[in-house]
């Protein structure tokens, strides 16, 4: 997320190596082509699981080369048994395949205004994958923690130097959470994603996947644990992926962005779709809710005056997508339209109306309108 981020997607677009990467994966728009940052097509989405070629792709710096021959995931930190594991040796502490959905914090940043610097993400960086692997709590059993450890870093094997804010030099692309959340059977050191292994874009071979967190603490390129006693200030969770949170009297102060918010969004219709008048239509989308999972989805199609319910095609799960539609006959009158939904999970919680700037460019999760327009379609 820095200037460099922003020009680069501009002049980008005509550059060859994004006609190359976009004819390779069909139905993504690229955002960047080097590193390459793709978005899904939400407006395509109709199953619960998102196809590995469809689902987007975040990242900060180009792949890294990983020779698996030599490879191993190393773990150290305060009051842990150093220990280094092999692909073979985390084999063995059994492997757990769960569906998890990845929604990048920035995810909607073009419908901020003003506009902000950052990938310019529309509805796509956010999919649903079955990913498997080793929950993180079996390796950290292994290697004990402290009774004093407070976070587990998670440490990719992609390095880089961002310009502005600078890094100090070429620095990893890193994330904590807390000892807590790691333990949880939601925290898994996946090798595949929808029953193949990882491709190199989305981590191989060895991936955090942080369920109900948002994208950047599921680590790719997966190659150091450290447990520590502090707080972990690094670069991710400081400069980038943090957000202003209020305390007493006012007080702000800056925290890592964690857990996703509910958001609900609409696949169909798609923005500036041309709808007939008064005629059958299937309005559909999905609603996630981080850790909780979502209880109820609600639509307008008059702009947010009125709402009525959508109805779920997909079971409440916890870290998961529900994807939901709504019968709807479209009005007779012609002319623009805003159409919007929300959700609610099952701890109550909602959407905010209104854009909250304490957020800066992330959890991006007030309703957005649909624009459409009622009418014939041009022949
Ligand atoms: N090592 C590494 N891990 C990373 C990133 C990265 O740049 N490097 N990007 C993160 C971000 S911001 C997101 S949203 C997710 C995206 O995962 P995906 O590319 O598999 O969709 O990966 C996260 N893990
Ligand atoms: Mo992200």
């Amino acid at each position: 997320m820095n200037r460099r981020d922003l020009l680069k997607t501009l002049p980008a677009v005509a550059a060859m190596p994004v006609a190359i990467e976009a004819a390779e994966s069909p139905g993504l728009t690229v955002r960047m082509s080097e590193p390459g940052n793709l978005e899904s097509d939400f407006s395509a989405v109709k199953s619960f699981l998102t196809p590995s070629e469809q689902f987007f792709v975040r990242s900060h710096f180009v792949v890294p080369a990983i020779d698996l021959k030599t490879w191993a995931l190393e773990v150290t930190g305060d009051g842990v048994k150093s220990a280094k594991f092999t692909m073979d040796d985390l084999a063995k502490l059994g492997a757990v395949t769960t569906p998890i959905t990845l929604e990048c914090a920035g995810n909607g940043r073009v419908f901020l205004t003003p506009a902000t610097r950052g990938l310019q993400w529309q509805q796509g960086a956010v999919g649903t994958a079955e990913w498997t692997g080793v929950p993180l709590k079996n390796v950290l059993e292994i290697t004990g923690v402290n009774a004093t450890a407070k976070e587990v870093i998670l440490i990719g094997a992609d390095k880089g130097a961002i310009a502005d804010p600078a890094t100090p030099g070429a620095i990893a692309f890193d994330r904590s959470i807390p000892l807590e959340k790691a333990l949880k059977p939601e925290c898994i050191l996946a090798t595949h994603m929808n029953g193949q292994p990882l491709t190199p874009s989305h981590g191989f071979p060895l991936r955090a996947v942080i369920g109900g967190y948002y994208g950047m603490a599921s680590v790719k390129w997966l190659s150091r644990i450290v447990v520590t006693d502090k707080p972990y200030d690094g670069f991710w969770q400081t400069f980038d992926y943090s957000h202003w949170q209020r305390r007493d009297g006012g007080l702000a102060s800056l925290v890592p962005v964690g857990p996703m918010q509910p958001k609900a969004q609409i696949a169909r219709p798609t923005f500036g779709e041309v709808v007939p008048p008064n005629t059958a239509y299937t309005i559909r989308g999905a609603a996630w809710a981080g850790e909780a999972s979502v209880s109820k989805v609600e639509v307008s199609v008059d702009g947010g005056a009125t709402w009525q319910a959508a109805t779920f095609t997909t079971d409440a799960k916890p870290f998961c997508w529900r994807l939901w539609e709504l019968d709807w006959r479209s009005p007779a009158k012609t002319g623009p339209l805003k159409l919007l939904c929300r959700c609610v999970d099952d701890a109550g919680r909602g959407q905010p109306e209104k854009r909250d700037s304490d957020r800066r460019t992330y959890m991006i999760n007030h309703p957005v309108p649909v624009e459409i327009t009622i009418g014939e379609a041009r022949k």
